[in-house]
């Protein structure tokens, strides 16, 4: 992998009302996974550019190729996808290990430009090794599965196709509305041609990111709603954060006294002791984020996609009457829940918002049962981080921990398993990069990967990977990048022995847990739950290069953590919970659905409560007035 660091001037010099934009440009850094399909096409281009010092384009040594990509949606997504990496990987497998990566990056709305090696282009010797050979077309390799998971996708047949497929990779990657996974499959006989390029295509290039400002007609529209509304909400989300509108969203909350509550990709963007924050809003958010938004009347999205869980799976948000204004930069966005659309940069639109919404406030009575909830909702995270839990701690006691001990310049990394749901429930992130749980594809083994690139996009930040059992076992081999780099990672591995999050689900939905627990098989009950196994993850970090610390108890935990901050080395921390501890309850729901027809009581009962959360359900179709 290597990263396209992009030399960005700061669009806050540059008049705003303009729309300005932030400059992105390419100089090369990236990722590699090199075979047989790359090795001597972009591979021996790598090493001509380190030993004639040609080009400065730094590269990085993957051990696995998901992982390549991972660490760089981690990369981008810190610097706020205003940079972004190249990962080249060899043809068949090395390419399609990086599907997992494409969908999360392009779920995410991250910026990764993937070079994935492809079959010969003159096909003389074909069929070649790792080559899919579909008896319909033989131009279809095993690389059109990127298709889907790419906002651009092209595969270079003819040198002479490969500046048009440059130029629409960049402008791809560089548009914050359509960015994502972007493909450029490379045959490996085309990356070994020679070609007489024109010079122009080496000419410095300056792509800058839209700022769009909202339409005048629109933004009349979205406040003749916001002006009427007695209870509106924001849901703040990632695009805050990605637009660096964080500001602009306290001023704009400061202003009418709006409350703001968070999703997963937007934590952060308010720190949460301000007055107007009111926590992770959906299934698992706090107990009064949720009571504010079933009562809400306007609900205002700012950069957010609306996911399943910030929805509560369209249960959130109860009031008859409840109308939504969104403000995103995708017109797809915006149009969600039928939504009074106002399409612009968040930072832009919240800007134009507080001007234009000038003598709003909301009344007192609104604001003081805001406080109400949000002091209600504090004490119930205070005990839920100090539950003294016996004999093996809880979770939520491991959260509180890492959160009092995290500095605001450091960075919690999560993605999968029960941690993302506790984290936005009970985090109190103070700044907004200090939260950074990817849950737009909850990828299992996106926490040590990713830490890797967002440890290489803020060296400056201490970066904690909070990585489960299972997510370890998933992928846990870019420890030793993180080693070989001097890359320092601390990695905090939480053993439940198995899933405690689908365990969880699986109980609620009258599954009983099976298949959730990493046991020996059961000679008696024939099933996956008999002594737990003798595996020893720590013992696994360190046989990767990593320095390990065990503990037992929450102080040993704690100190443990200001060790591992004070070391210069990777590190992992290694902890054992009780996967049954209680967890506050977020008064949310989601949609998973139970079967019609079983023969376990369990399941029937779970039937019958999941059909009468499903009678909550709406559709948000009426028009926006
Ligand atoms: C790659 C991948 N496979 C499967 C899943 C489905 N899944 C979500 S959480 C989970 C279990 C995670 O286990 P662990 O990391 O130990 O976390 P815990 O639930 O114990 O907190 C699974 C299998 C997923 N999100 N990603
Ligand atoms: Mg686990």
């Amino acid at each position: 992998m290597g990263h396209l660091p992009a030399q960005r001037e700061d669009s806050r010099r540059l008049p705003r009302r303009q729309g300005s934009g932030v400059q992105w440009q390419a100089r090369g850094r990236g990722g590699k996974q090199l075979g047989h399909g790359n090795v001597a096409g972009v591979g021996q281009a790598l090493l001509e550019a380190q030993a004639t010092r040609s080009a400065d384009l730094p590269y990085y040594l993957a051990r696995n190729e998901q992982g390549m990509v991972h660490a760089s949606v981690g990369y981008a997504r810190t610097l706020n996808r205003l940079q972004a990496m190249a990962c080249t990987a060899s043809i068949g497998p090395g390419s399609t290990n990086m599907l997992t990566g494409a969908a999360l990056a392009t779920i995410n709305r991250i910026p990764v430009l993937l070079l994935a090696s492809d079959i010969f282009a003159t096909r003389v010797g074909s069929p070649v090794l790792q080559e899919l050979e579909d008896p319909g077309g033989y131009d279809v390799s095993v690389n059109d599965a990127f298709r889907p998971l790419s906002r651009f996708f092209d595969r270079v047949w003819r040198p002479e196709q490969l500046p048009a497929a440059l130029l629409g990779a960049m402008r791809v990657l560089a548009d914050p509305a359509e960015t994502g996974a972007v493909t450029l499959a490379l045959p490996q006989d085309v990356q070994a041609e020679a070609h007489d390029w024109p010079e122009e295509l080496f000419a410095k290039r300056v792509w800058h990111i839209p700022r769009p400002v909202p339409e005048p007609a629109a933004l009349t529209r979205a406040v003749e709603v916001l002006r009427v509304a007695r209870k509106p909400l924001i849901v703040s989300g990632g695009g805050v954060i990605y637009a660096e509108g964080t500001e602009a969203l306290r001023r704009f909350a400061e202003a009418t006294g709006i409350p703001v509550s968070d999703t997963q990709a937007g934590k952060g963007a308010l720190p949460w002791d301000h007055p107007l924050a009111v926590g992770g809003v959906g299934s698992t958010g706090s107990a009064a984020a949720n009571a504010l938004a079933r009562e809400a009347d306007v609900v205002l999205g700012v950069g957010t996609r609306y996911s399943d869980f910030t929805t509560a799976s369209r249960t959130a948000f109860q009031n008859p009457d409840v109308r939504f204004v969104n403000l995103n930069i995708t017109a797809f966005d915006a149009a969600k829940h039928s939504g009074t659309m106002l399409v612009a940069d968040a930072r832009t639109g919240l800007e134009a918002l507080t001007d234009a919404l000038t003598g709003y406030h909301v009344d007192e009575a609104y604001t003081a049962r805001q406080r109400q909830l949000v002091d209600d909702w504090n004490r119930v995270v205070d005990e839920a981080f100090h539950l003294g839990h016996q004999p093996l701690p809880a979770q939520s006691e491991v959260l509180g921990a890492l959160n009092e001990v995290l500095g605001p310049r450091d960075v919690v990394v999560q993605a999968a398993g029960s941690m993302p749901g506790d984290l936005q429930m009970l985090w109190r992130a103070t700044d907004p990069k200090q939260y950074h749980v990817e849950y737009g594809y909850s990828c299992m083994g996106y926490e040590i990967a990713g830490a890797l690139g967002i440890k290489m996009a803020a060296p400056d930040r201490e970066v904690f990977s909070l990585v489960g059992d299972g997510s370890y076992l998933m992928m846990a081999q870019e420890i030793v990048t993180a080693v070989s780099e001097g890359i320092k990672l601390i990695v905090v591995i939480v053993q439940n022995h198995g899933f405690a999050s689908i365990g969880e689900l699986s109980e609620k939905l009258g599954s009983q847990r099976f298949g959730t627990y990493y046991r020996y098989r059961n000679s008696d009950t024939g099933l996956l739950d008999g002594d737990k196994l003798p595996i020893d993850l720590a013992a696994n970090a360190e046989s990767l290069g990593a320095d390990v610390i065990r503990v037992k108890t929450i102080d040993e935990f704690r100190e443990a953590l200001r060790q591992a901050k004070a070391s210069r080395r990777t590190t992992a921390v290694h902890i054992e919970t009780d996967p049954l501890a209680p967890v506050p309850s977020s008064q949310s729901w989601w949609d998973v659905p139970v079967s019609e027809v079983a023969q376990l009581d369990s399941t029937q009962q779970a039937r019958k409560n999941y059909e009468a959360s499903k009678a909550n359900q709406r559709s948000f179709l009426y028009p926006a007035p």
